[in-house]
């Protein structure tokens, strides 16, 4: 790159994320379940931003404004619970990822000639643009649909994959989606790869034979948009049609406006709140959409997973108080083969995935959820993902973008085998 464009580069960069300024991120990790329940009045006390979980064996990764961080030590000090700095300057790493984002973005440009949907963080247009080059270049195979508009008036698109242009009703049905928490951005590229591996780079030939498959990168595009234009870390939707001050705080957290237990735990009723459950169940058009294709398909969909960050788990219902369903063998079998499969594509230095119950696995209960919901009507195998992405290291924020391919690669192996063992277990 010439001195003029690096320079250009810089300054562009360095303008963005001011909202984050003197903001710094903690792992927090608390040793015993008194230690991770007072973590939870520590979380409102001092307005902490999780970015991943805490549980008693793992660290979680917890945002802080500078004016709760004196506050926030003093008090994990106090309780003797450790902790220690994820980021010293979140401003910072944020203008780092955007450099390490950009010069992969013209690496890829240049190398390939167009950006890369799974290469890279991609924006709503590449993926966008993705979903229909596909389409276009396999017309047999691929259909593209428009589920419907969010507020802010974008397309929800997904892709229908099909040898037997879901006619055939005697195959499975293997729903995937993505994107429902904007600023999750490993997500998205998880989904666009399976695309990439079932109609550009076939090595699972009896994945397409066998089943037929819903792809949706991005269920939430405006609060994703928003994550690239303004406010890196939004998580949700940008309706603000829900309570008479939507308009100062938009937006409801998707994954608590699902029709399960709606609004009873681990939600809020407060509209500036990250997980504010909505004005009633299914306010959202994107949640309508995603309720639609498993309405549509539920009497063939063998699988659903549902694409999350930052924690290495995977989970299954109920979410909501830690019970287990009718169908929890099952779903922990197959969860523990998924994460098998995972952990040996996967690098040394990356986390292990924990399979098990949402609660439990992930240390709190929260009603509305997406995996719940899809349980709840009758899908067989519905799981959360919560896949690897932040970065332990002094640099960026998030997981280089060296890395994203990585992670896409070894979820994909965790479907391979999930889509198997669910064409096993359930037979339309
Ligand atoms: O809280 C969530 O919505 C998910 N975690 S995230 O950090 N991606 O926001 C976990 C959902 C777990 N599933 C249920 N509670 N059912
Ligand atoms: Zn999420």
């Amino acid at each position: 790159m010439k001195a003029w464009a690096v320079l250009l580069l810089c300054a562009a960069v360095y303008a963005k994320h001011e909202q984050y300024a003197g903001w710094k991120s903690y792992y927090i990790g608390p040793k015993s379940q008194e230690q991770l329940q007072s973590i939870g009045s520590l979380i409102q006390k001092f307005e902490l931003d999780v970015l991943s979980h805490a549980n008693i064996e793992r660290e979680g990764v917890f945002l802080v404004k500078p004016e709760f961080q004196n506050g926030l030590t003093n008090a994990l000090e106090e309780q003797g619970i450790a902790y220690r700095i994820h980021s010293a300057d979140v401003k910072a790493s944020l203008d780092l990822d955007d450099i390490a984002i950009e010069s992969r973005r013209r690496e890829n440009l240049a190398r390939k000639g167009k950006e890369s949907p799974y290469d890279n963080y991609p924006n709503l247009d590449v993926i966008n643009s993705y979903l229909a080059d596909v389409a276009r270049q396999y017309p047999d195979r691929a259909t593209l649909v428009s589920g419907g508009n969010t507020f802010e008036g974008r397309p929800i698109n997904y892709l229908k994959i099909s040898t037997t242009n879901f006619e055939d009703e005697s195959k499975p049905v293997i729903f995937i989606d993505a994107g429902i928490h904007a600023r999750e951005w490993i997500s998205p590229p998880t989904v666009t790869w399976a695309i990439h591996k079932l109609l550009e780079n076939v090595t699972e030939p009896d994945l397409l034979e066998r089943f037929d498959w819903i792809l949706l990168p991005v269920v939430n595009p405006d609060g994703y948009e928003f994550t690239f234009t303004t406010t890196r870390f939004w998580r949700k939707t940008r309706s603000t049609d829900q309570s008479p001050i939507s308009n100062s705080c938009p937006g409801v957290d998707g994954n608590r406006n699902y029709d399960f237990f709606w609004n009873t735990v681990g939600t809020s009723n407060d509209p500036c709140s990250d997980i504010f459950a909505g004005s009633r169940p299914f306010s959202e058009i994107e949640t309508r959409v995603v309720q639609g294709i498993l309405q549509e398909n539920l009497h063939r969909l063998a699988l659903y997973l549902t694409m999350h960050s930052y924690g290495s788990l995977i989970l299954y219902p109920w979410g909501h108080d830690g019970s287990l369903s009718n169908n929890a063998f099952a779903l922990h079998v197959v969860g523990v083969a998924m994460a098998d499969a995972i952990a040996a594509h996967a690098l040394p230095f990356f986390p292990r995935y924990v399979v098990g119950n949402a609660v439990l696995a992930i240390g709190y209960a929260a009603s509305g959820a997406a995996e719940d919901y899809a349980h709840l009507i009758g899908v067989p195998l519905s799981y959360t993902y919560e896949l690897p992405g932040l970065a332990g290291g002094l640099n960026g924020f998030h997981l280089d973008p060296i890395y994203i391919e990585q992670v896409c690669r070894e979820t994909w192996e965790g479907i391979v085998v999930g889509a198997r063992r669910a064409g096993d277990l359930f037979v339309p």
